[in-house]
């Protein structure tokens, strides 16, 4: 089954909105496989924003990622990792449309309240990044019987 990487980011627990977003992903039908909250290093920011550290706006994001807490946490579920883009919205939040959760969330393109690992070859990277393997859990969710329908 597959599975993705999420990070709410500062803005997210500063704005309180923790169990909005996970609501959103349990109400959809995501299993939540791991969940912690956690403070980023420098380290390990610029490993994860590898693709950015060129950019004008690295320091920033930089300096927003590793001073305060993020909350980390692994879904699993039928194409997970395109559907939590989906749901997640655009990089701009000001062009995310509503219904999204950056669309509803947020007006910013930095302060964006959500990370989601881009594809699936980047989600098993970045779970292995954040989680050790016995920081991942199995059971069985009562979402399963509908994840195996038989049209799937
Ligand atoms: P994504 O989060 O939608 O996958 P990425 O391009 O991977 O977008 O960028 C990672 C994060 O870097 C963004 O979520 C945002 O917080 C920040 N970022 C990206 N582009 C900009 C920008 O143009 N200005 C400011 N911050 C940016
Ligand atoms: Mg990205």
């Amino acid at each position: 089954m597959e599975r993705t990487l999420i990070l709410l980011k500062p803005d997210a627990i500063q704005k309180a909105l923790i169990g909005e977003i996970i609501s959103r992903f349990e109400n959809k039908g995501f299993k939540i496989i791991g969940l912690k909250m956690i403070k980023i290093s420098a380290e390990l920011s610029k490993e994860h924003y590898s693709h950015l550290v060129s950019k004008p706006f690295y320091a920033d994001l930089e300096k927003f990622i590793t001073h305060h807490p993020v909350v980390a946490m692994v879904l699993e579920g039928n194409e997970c990792v395109e559907v939590v883009r989906a749901m997640m919205g655009p990089t701009n939040s000001r062009k995310a449309a509503p219904g999204t959760i950056r669309g509803d969330l947020s007006l910013s393109t930095s302060r964006n309240i959500i990370h989601g690992s881009d594809s699936k070859e980047t989600a098993e990277n970045e779970i292995k990044r954040f989680f050790k393997p016995e920081e991942l859990f199995e059971y069985k969710s009562c979402h399963m019987d509908y994840d195996y329908a038989p049209d799937e």
